[in-house]
């Protein structure tokens, strides 16, 4: 079985979360009940990297992510954490307070990423990207989506090894929704498959995804759990072995029943 991954946004502009603001108490209860409901890696992020979103100054993001990170190490839970950050400042503070894993939606691009992680020796996930937040969804293009993202993805394994990062501490994710229009996150999820042969584990994200809300006649983010069980269950069967989700029962459930019968 796959392991869940839950989503811990501490934004107060998340778009699944309906803008409410996360204190720092609400956010440790949020990730102590994703890991009741069997979440067995917990993303904190500070900075929402939806379609369109302004960055978050450094400092910012800092002051939301820290002393939830030091909390839930202090509670002890038998769980990974992981930071959800492009800016290496962030990172470095995370991997001092204890973080097992960075995911980097810009796959370690940004300058001095690389050597934080080779020196601190966590994990790293690799995602790919087409342009940037801001402005990705605005004209996505690719001679061949599969093919296009495996290179890069093959490109940035590349600079992870230079740098002295080891082959165990890299996750792959092929980035639904970053810069990809619904046509390319299908073909994507068709030959999810094909990124096994890459030889890392492979991290899928399309929970409450537009592209769920596409399919669905436009369906607002709050209708889309069934379709993104659907994915869930899909992604396990092409081999994933990190689902990130926002509705850790509900997916739990489906991998358990998925797993007993197959
Ligand atoms: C992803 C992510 C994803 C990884 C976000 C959202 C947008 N990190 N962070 N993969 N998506 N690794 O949750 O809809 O797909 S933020």
């Amino acid at each position: 079985m796959p392991n869940i991954m839950g989503i811990l946004n501490v934004t107060p502009d998340s778009f699944s979360d309906g803008g409410d603001f996360f204190s720092i108490g609400d956010a440790i209860d949020r990730a102590l009940f994703m890991v009741q409901e069997g979440a067995t890696i917990i993303d904190i992020g500070g900075e929402s990297s939806r379609p369109g979103a302004d960055p978050v100054p450094t400092d910012i993001e800092i002051k939301r992510i820290i002393p939830v990170i030091y909390t839930l190490k202090k509670e002890n839970i038998p769980v990974k954490l992981s930071i959800d950050t492009c800016k290496p400042e962030v990172m470095r503070r995370a991997v001092d307070a204890g973080v097992d894993i960075i995911n980097d939606i810009m796959a370690m691009r940004a300058e001095g990423a690389l050597e934080i992680a080779a020196s601190s020796g966590v994990t790293v996930s690799l995602m790919h990207m087409q342009g940037r937040p801001r402005t990705m969804q605005q004209n996505p293009h690719y001679d061949d989506v599969i093919s296009d993202v495996k290179h890069f993805l093959e490109e940035r394994v590349h600079a992870c090894i230079e740098a002295g990062i080891s082959y165990e501490k890299i996750i792959l994710d092929p980035g639904f929704g970053f810069g990809k229009t619904l046509e390319h996150n299908v073909e994507l999820f068709k030959n999810l498959d094909m990124f096994q042969s890459l030889g890392f584990p492979i991290l899928v994200g399309v929970s409450r995804k537009s592209m769920i809300g596409t399919i669905l006649n436009n369906a607002p983010v709050s209708m889309r759990l069934y379709g993104s069980l659907a994915l869930a269950v899909l992604a396990a069967q092409k081999g994933a072995a990190i689902i990130r989700v926002h509705d850790v029962k509900a997916t739990q459930e489906v991998l358990r029943v998925l797993q007993t019968v197959s």
